[in-house]
């Protein structure tokens, strides 16, 4: 369908636009590029045209304001007119529309979450059809729905202006992101995002086919309660025929269908004599899966025949009191195993959804599992993630945890609004509960906590007012929905929440915040990260982040010349959130030299590199007290059981808090995830000029082993001495002191050595001496005060074998931060932003695209933090 601006409200801006080229390269879902236009669509005027390029997201603002038509033709036939019954059908129609066929109106829209479909039989011709789909400009509808709610106000009105984004998203059932957020563009896409389609059929259609396993522990059996969504032309008895061929397993269900569409149980009991095998998260086993397949049959003819993957496990949400503590446990046990969720927040991954290729979501997911984590928050502010999202997670072992759509704001509670909230959450938990992958339903992103600690001034006397609204969409409604839907999961009202508590106290805790209870999210950019006493003790850690810059070579791709610096227009504007390159760069300055080199282009360059380094080291930090703190309850803190930090994914190239740059590129913090997600991992810090190292273990069976601790110098590669501690058990799912030192202690032990002039790396090994988990590394001082620091001079050769492209690095100094970058060559290393202490290191790359030593020779850079200094 081509579009058509059908209101002109900003006649001069798309004059300007079209008059460019004809090269809509980028409009969603369907491609506006005409080859035919003669317009040069060469790479240089595509990038002009990117909706990211600079500072497009302002001049293609207009786009949204306006009203545009989709129209197509095509031919009915007569095949299709003797169905008895024929729908058209909108998998995602993005967001408020009316929708016409030859001239009669179908029926109007307003939820991109929602499939419609129309019943379309009587009124297709044989020959052509005109099919129009006009979309009301999705700011004006969310402005006229706001105007109309005159009776009180449903806050935020606006985002805040840094953010550069457009009012009263809350209004309107689309991305809430689209109108902006603190890591992302205004863009309020209009248009078809997924796919439109007839269907015809004489006796039923088939909706969709969904399975939940159910374990009774009492008698150790596992069922399967699949549901079958179809539409019956009319009523007839007929019997359904559900098998899962591996596991021996067939049960026939004789039944009436009714005419309409309608919803069919059927509890399917799994023979007990065969060994079913469990679907576990990524580290704790193996991804199984089976085959059911399901056959409908009217007398005996076959009129229906599906198969679907089915899994096993089960999941709960852990929430009894805790030993010395006045809280509640929060914690997942899958399978009836205690696991620790280790992972990251997902954002959409491009502001225009059909942009997102399977090999990019699969890139991104890769990514996430290959960094040891084993956990997803799909966040609130975004969309319910396609199907191969999901069917990817479950594959790789990736635990989902699943917000509602609702974010940072109080909702509306009309009767229109809630009915088609009603509609969207039966329709999204219907499409997503077979996967295993979804441990838990969310209800919504922070709506507690914004309410409970008033982020936006209601008085005091109408807060019972919105406590009531929040209570009418997310309990009376939305978790009504799901719990009807799902008895298999968990549903959680919000995040942060207390859980438990905030139920006791009304679904709004005084304190969502509380460590004690449920879930935390913690944001301090001011506080000295390196600082593990600032991070509150939480059960569980859903959000927790710093911002850095992507690299140069992300940038460039939507950047020219005049952009590349600190303080450039561009920089600013691609900064979403209040003060972020400052606070950045304040950060940063706690514990580095901040870059001041003459030369402007290499001065931003190494701004971008401190920036990584310090946010990497930061999430670490934070990161590892999570972890350190499973065993442990401290003054009633403790026994954390979760560490998600925001945020795993870009929107588009600027500066966030994500690991992964827009484009897949992995940022430091993605490589130091690698690393402090491990398995099993030596965590070091201080409390009061002690040096703890505790090993953490999330293997499920118990380790011996010992810490070692290497004492070097700054100034020298050659070690000054290794301390060792003695070999402990170290159970499965558990964190444990395993070495203790007073550091001046162990500084006078180690002879020439002082807090500036040494520093510590440190590993486990077992009993045998051989190395478990990562080598880890605990600076003594800031390195900005370090002393004997000296240039590296590393030098670099490109290699090819038969197991692909590797990097010899050769140094002649401690490095630390050592950053291997190919600019825009796709890949990753093995290993990145990591400490030398060797005068060798060989890092392999892995490439996603075919490239050369040659090229890669050339492309390679080596930057390190003396490069900066
Ligand atoms: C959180 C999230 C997002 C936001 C992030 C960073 O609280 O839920 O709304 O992008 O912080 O500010």
């Amino acid at each position: 369908m081509r579009p058509n601006p059908t209101d002109v409200t900003e006649e001069s801006a798309r004059t300007g636009l079209q008059n460019r080229s004809g090269c809509f390269v980028f409009f969603n879902p369907l491609t506006l590029a005409d080859p035919n236009s003669g317009a040069d669509c060469s790479p240089i005027t595509i990038r002009w045209h990117d909706p990211y390029f600079r500072f497009n997201d302002l001049l293609y603002r207009w786009i949204a304001l306006d009203n545009w038509t989709y129209t197509t033709t095509f031919t009915g036939s007569p095949q299709i007119r003797i169905k008895h019954k024929v729908l058209l059908i909108f998998d995602g129609v993005d967001t408020v529309a009316s929708i016409s066929l030859n001239g009669i109106i179908l029926g109007k829209t307003d939820n991109m979450f929602r499939r419609y479909d129309f019943s379309v039989r009587d009124l297709l011709n044989d020959g052509d059809n005109v099919l129009e789909v006009s979309f009301f400009s999705p700011i004006l509808y969310a402005s006229k729905q706001w105007k109309a709610h005159s009776s009180y106000t449903v806050p935020p009105e606006c985002p805040p202006d840094v953010q550069k984004g457009e009012c009263h998203v809350n209004f309107i059932r689309k991305e809430q992101s689209s109108f902006s957020w603190d890591w992302g563009p205004s863009f309020p896409t209009v248009g078809l995002w997924k796919g439109v389609r007839l269907e015809a059929f004489d006796i039923l259609q088939f909706i969709q086919l969904s399975s939940l396993p159910l374990y009774n522990h009492s008698c150790s059996q596992w069922r399967l309660q699949a549901e079958l969504l179809v539409d019956v032309v009319q009523t007839f008895d007929g019997k359904v025929e559900l098998s899962i061929p591996e596991l021996d397993s067939k049960q026939t269900f004789q039944m009436r269908f009714l005419q309409g569409r309608l919803n069919y149980n059927f509890t399917f009991n799994i023979n007990q004599s065969r060994e079913v095998k469990l679907w576990w998260p990524s580290g704790h086993g193996d991804q199984p899966f089976y085959l059911l397949t399901v056959r409908g049959f009217l007398g005996r003819f076959l009129i229906l025949s599906k198969e679907s993957k089915v899994f096993f496990r089960t999941v709960e949400l852990v929430q009894e009191p805790v030993v010395g503590s006045p809280g509640l446990s929060f914690y997942f046990r899958v399978n009836g195993r205690q696991v620790f969720l280790k992972g990251s927040n997902w954002i959409p991954a491009h502001s225009f959804q059909d942009q997102v290729t399977p090999a990019s979501l699969r890139n991104l997911l890769r990514s996430t599992a290959d960094a040891n984590m084993n956990a997803l928050r799909v966040w609130g502010g975004g969309v319910y993630e396609q199907d191969l999202f999901y069917d990817i997670c479950d594959e790789l072992g990736i635990m989902i945890w699943q917000d509602f759509m609702f974010a940072c704001a109080m909702y509306p509670t009309e009767d229109d609004f809630i009915q088609t909230v009603r509609e969207e959450v039966a329709q999204q938990v219907q499409r997503l509960k077979s996967h295993p992958s979804i441990i838990i339903w969310s209800g919504n992103n922070e709506n507690e906590a914004a309410l409970a600690t008033n982020w936006f001034s209601i008085p005091a006397s109408l807060k019972p007012m919105y406590i009531k609204d929040y209570v009418t969409l997310y309990v009376n409604n939305i978790r009504q929905i799901v719990q009807e839907e799902d008895p298999s999961r968990p549903f959680l009202v919000s995040s942060p929440t207390n859980g438990a508590e905030s139920e006791q106290e009304g679904w709004v805790a005084e304190n969502p915040y509380d460590p004690r209870y449920g879930d935390v999210h913690f944001y301090s950019y001011v506080l000295d990260c390196w600082d593990w006493k600032t991070f509150p003790r939480t059960r569980f850690a859903s959000e927790y982040g710093f911002q850095s810059w992507p690299s140069f070579s992300t940038l460039q791709s939507v950047s020219v010349q005049e952009d590349w610096s600190y303080s450039s227009d561009f920089t600013s504007h691609r900064q979403h959130h209040e003060d972020g390159n400052q606070q950045m760069l304040q950060q940063a300055a706690l514990h580095f030299i901040l870059p001041n080199s003459t030369d402007p282009l290499k001065k931003f360059t190494d701004s971008l590199y401190i920036t990584q380094i310090m946010q990497a080291e930061c999430v670490k930090t934070q990161t590892e007290f999570y972890r350190r703190s499973q065993s442990e309850v401290i003054e009633g803190k403790g026994h954390t059981m979760g560490a998600l930090y925001w945020q795993l994914n870009d929107i588009w190239q600027a500066p966030s808090w994500s690991s992964i740059e827009f484009g897949g590129k992995w940022k430091m913090l993605h490589y130091f995830a690698q690393n402090f997600f491990a398995p099993v991992l030596p965590v070091a810090f201080e409390d009061d000029d002690t040096l703890f190292v505790y090993a953490v273990s999330d293997l499920n069976r118990g380790l011996k082993l010992r810490a070692v601790v290497i004492v070097h110098s700054w100034s020298d590669l050659d070690s000054v001495c290794t301390l060792t501690s003695n070999l402990l058990l170290v159970s499965g799912g558990s964190a444990v002191a395993i070495f203790k030192q007073s550091v001046a202690a162990l500084l006078a032990g180690c002879g020439r050595c002082t807090r500036l002039t040494c520093l510590l790396t440190f590993h486990l090994q077992n009993e045998d001496g051989i190395q478990q988990g990562p080598n880890n590394h605990h600076f003594l001082c800031s390195p900005k005060d370090a002393q004997g620091l000296q240039r590296p001079n590393i030098t670099a050769k490109v290699q090819e074998d038969d197991s692909g492209f590797t990097v010899t690095l050769h140094s002649a100094a401690v490095a630390p931060f050592v950053w291997l970058d190919l600019g825009n060559i796709p890949g990753r290393f093995s290993s990145n932003g990591f400490l030398m202490v060797t005068r060798n290191a060989t890092i392999s790359f892995d490439a996603w695209y075919p490239t050369s030593v040659a090229e890669l020779s050339r492309s390679l850079t080596v930057t390190t933090l003396m490069d900066v200094y």
